[in-house]
């Protein structure tokens, strides 16, 4: 092989070596931004990722989270939700009173503020997926159909995170204990 035929063979070797390396870089780049940027459209609502938590087996409720942002100058309302693993999806609101976690269920819909967000986050706001038909897997995506007031209705993707993902379990707030009361 002659040094002219090498050294453009070593140069072809290099733009290929280095266009993967440009590409592989891309997607290493794109993937995180991928996951965390998870969001849904519908109107001027937007949802931005929606996640859930694994259950355990015989598990009869799931827990749900999303962050709700409305774009426009009136006030929107989720009125319903709905998810093929649960027969009821309700939103409660966590809070402390008298020193006491109370878990209570929001009557009504949960209003989005004009040009406002509200966060279904662990301590909070949040989803109840009553009546688990099977459990939540870590890794698999679970379908939740929102409805709003004005927006109409979307369906987004939960994230199911690991069973002790970043917050207090529903279990220990005695939500489980309480439907095994029943
Ligand atoms: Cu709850």
């Amino acid at each position: 092989m002659s040094i002219v035929l090498r050294a453009l063979a070593h140069a072809v070797a290099v733009r290929r070596a280095t266009g993967f390396a440009a590409l592989f870089g891309l997607f290493a780049a794109l993937s995180p931004a991928l996951a965390i940027a998870h969001e849904f459209k519908v109107g001027a609502i937007e949802v931005e990722h929606p996640w859930s938590r694994a259950t355990p087996p015989g598990a009869k409720t799931g827990a749900g989270y999303f962050g709700l942002t409305n774009t426009s100058s009136t006030p929107d309302r989720l009125i319903a939700l709905s998810s093929p693993v649960a027969p009821r999806v309700e939103v409660h609101l966590m809070a402390v009173e008298g020193g006491i976690m109370t878990m209570k269920p929001v009557v009504g819909g949960l209003e989005v503020p004009a040009g406002g967000s509200v966060a279904l986050a662990p301590g909070g706001y949040h989803l109840m997926l009553m009546g688990l038909t099977r459990p939540l897997v870590q890794g698999e995506t679970v379908p939740l159909t929102l409805t709003f007031e004005k927006a109409g209705a979307v369906t987004v993707q939960l994230e199911v995170d690991s069973m002790g993902a970043k917050a207090p379990s529903h279990d220990a707030m005695g939500e489980n204990a309480a439907g095994q009361t029943r």
